[in-house]
């Protein structure tokens, strides 16, 4: 598949959220669990900032996806949200993201799925589950996503995909941004969540 990407705006407000309709995709995470590294992989390039200090990402970034030729309309708008509960992030940053968080998730009405990076490398946390009560208390369809794949060889992985999946009572997606695991799949259920 041929597409094109190109990054958006940073939004630290819902002011700033970008005035677009075409329907929109969310990732969201843990600090460190892999999110901007993600969409870096999914996309195939180095829009989104990685980085190893956790917290890196305190703004929603906004990138705007063609298929096939680009044009003036995007066909999807990928969202990189600031990651929460991660111990180390200096309070005052934690004590900001649901400020715009929960209001981006509640009631951007282009968002169709949100992707939820979980690390498959640990066991379930329980920030992720409270994101992941949230999503289904607020009937939104979401995709849990096992990341950092690599780290992990053999009946290690599927031990510990087996036991998030008992977790979060959904099927995780193996992923790997080093290797690119996990990167077909995911734009499958992206593109099948488009086609709805
Ligand atoms: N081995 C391995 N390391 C990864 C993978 N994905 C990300 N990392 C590493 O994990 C660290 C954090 O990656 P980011 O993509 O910046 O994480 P993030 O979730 O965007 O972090 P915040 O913006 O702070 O919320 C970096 O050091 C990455 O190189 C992966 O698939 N495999
Ligand atoms: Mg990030």
């Amino acid at each position: 598949m041929k597409y094109s990407a190109k990054f958006v705006t940073s939004a630290a407000k819902p002011e700033q959220f970008p005035a677009s309709h075409a329907p929109e995709v969310a990732f969201l995470g843990r600090s460190n669990v892999g999110k901007s590294s993600l969409l870096n992989s999914l996309l195939g390039t180095k829009h989104a900032h990685v980085s190893n200090t956790p917290g890196r990402t305190q703004t929603i970034n906004f990138f705007a996806v063609n298929f096939g030729v680009e044009k003036t309309r995007p066909d999807l708008m990928l969202a990189d949200l600031p990651g929460y509960g991660y111990a180390r992030v200096p309070k005052h940053i934690v004590g900001e993201w649901p400020k715009f968080i929960e209001p981006y998730l509640g009631e951007r009405e282009q968002l169709r799925l949100c992707v939820c990076l979980i690390d498959s490398n640990i066991p379930p946390q329980n920030s992720d589950l409270q994101l992941v009560e949230w999503l289904q208390s607020h009937g939104k369809l979401f995709q849990l996503v096992g990341t950092k794949t690599d780290r992990l060889s053999g009946n290690k992985l599927k031990q510990s995909l087996k036991a998030l999946e008992t977790e979060f009572g959904g099927e995780v997606l193996p992923y790997s941004s080093k290797s690119g695991t996990g990167k077909d799949e995911l734009w499958r259920v992206i593109r099948i969540t488009l086609d709805k």
